[in-house]
């Protein structure tokens, strides 16, 4: 079933998948059939297929769906996404691709080293992509040895099954700044030794090092991205960047309607952070897993900005007059006519170990991968606000 022999997919060859970043290849009817009857049990039909069969984890979080979005755009390949079986779904983020027929969902429970094994010898895919994590830092704290099972040794189960059943497979895992955590030099490039500060930069530390053992021993193409922070609107309301945005916009909203205001309550205000948007994260990665020899690479943007300016800049955007009164855990904003509270510190946000500063050089990304961004810190803002007023309408 060479369904796709005109496209002449090379993996090898940049070039090529740039050329492809144009329209999507449209499949014959007949065949789409075939692919939306698949379910995960009964894939063997796709094995001598030429479509490129992408396994994306995490498919429901802002980086796997991205990623799917990705990848259906601007490649044929066929993408399943892994999720993981709950009473209650939050498909939130791929609710746009549920009648799209080069995506299936198929269940993988990163704590179930079965079904990543299952998921392997059933697809044999031609390309592993993990953006299933626990990611939020300040909880590792809370849970460390989840975080552990999720972001380390389910690591290791992957490899383990990509080595014994599938080893020309390509895999990334998603990596994280967070393994640099104290960091020694800034801005950080691909030499900068790993210092966690967070069992979850320690457990990301750890994959990486086993992600690199597996490529070595056994000449895997295996490789860990650094990404800095990277936001929009698909990210969970936990992480400081959309606290941000969606509780300035309910604030604005109360403002507006004359109602009481909701006061958003942050921690360490002076942590500061690259901010990069996630959409522009996702070519990088691809980029990333098409050479002709496995690398890791930092994606980041150059720029750091704190907490502080987050939030400033989000009330300009939401046009919040303010004054600002107090330090460290003193510190609040009031709405500049009224002296109403809209923003404070509030120490329960500060972290048992923190990491003060993150700041990535891309530029090795940028000379051997031609890896570009093309949103900036305002426009994330800007977006990421706006999404949130929107949605609260
Ligand atoms: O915190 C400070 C907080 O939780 C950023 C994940 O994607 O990026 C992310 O990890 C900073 C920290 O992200 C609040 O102390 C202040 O310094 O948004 P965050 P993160 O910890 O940097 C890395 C690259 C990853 O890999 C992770 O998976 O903001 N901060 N006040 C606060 N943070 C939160 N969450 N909430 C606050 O109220």
């Amino acid at each position: 079933m060479s369904i796709l022999k005109d496209i002449k997919f090379n993996i090898y060859n940049k070039k090529k998948i740039m050329e492809q970043a144009t329209p999507t290849p449209k499949l014959h009817n007949s065949q789409l059939a075939e692919i939306e009857s698949l379910s995960v049990r009964d894939t063997s039909k796709l094995h001598s297929s030429s479509i490129k069969k992408v396994i994306v984890t995490g498919v429901t979080g802002q980086d796997g769906s991205h990623m799917a979005d990705y990848l259906l755009k601007n490649t044929n390949c066929m993408v399943y996404g892994t999720v993981r079986r709950l009473s209650v779904t939050n498909h939130v983020n791929i609710e746009h691709l549920k009648n799209e027929p080069r995506f299936q969902l198929i269940n993988l429970d990163l704590t179930d080293d079965y079904s990543i094994r299952e998921a392997i010898v059933e697809l044999k895919p031609d390309y592993f992509l993990n953006f299933a994590a626990q990611s939020f830092v300040d909880g590792s704290w809370d849970y460390p040895i989840q975080t552990w099972d999720t972001d380390a040794t389910a690591v290791l189960h992957m490899l383990e099954s990509i080595r014994k059943f599938v080893p020309n497979c390509r895999f990334y895992n998603a990596g994280s700044s967070e393994e640099f955590g104290d960091v020694i030099t800034d801005p950080q490039t691909e030499e900068h030794p790993l210092r966690p500060q967070s069992p979850y930069g320690a457990a990301k530390a750890a994959a990486r090092q086993l992600v690199r053992v597996y490529r070595e021993s056994y000449d895997l193409y295996a490789v860990q991205g650094w990404l800095f922070n990277h936001e929009g609107s698909r990210r969970g309301k936990e992480f400081v960047t959309r606290k941000i945005s969606h509780g300035v916009a309910m604030i604005k909203h109360a403002i507006e309607k004359n109602e009481e205001i909701p006061v958003l309550r942050l921690g360490n205000m002076d942590a500061q952070r690259d901010w990069t948007d996630a959409e522009d994260f996702m070519s990088g990665v691809w980029l990333m897993m098409n050479q002709d020899a496995p690398k890791n690479y930092v994606f980041a943007s150059g720029k750091m900005h704190t907490v502080r300016n987050f939030l400033e800049e989000t009330l300009k955007v939401a046009k919040i007059d303010y004054i600002k009164v107090g330090k460290d855990e003193y510190e609040k904003f009031m709405i500049k006519d009224t002296n109403e509270l809209i923003v404070e510190v509030d120490p329960k946000f500060y972290r048992p170990a923190e990491v003060h500063k993150l700041r990535g050089d891309c530029s090795l990304a940028e000379k051997e991968l031609g890896w570009k961004r093309i949103y900036n810190f305002k426009s994330l803002v800007k977006k990421m606000y706006s999404n949130d007023y929107n949605l609260l309408k």
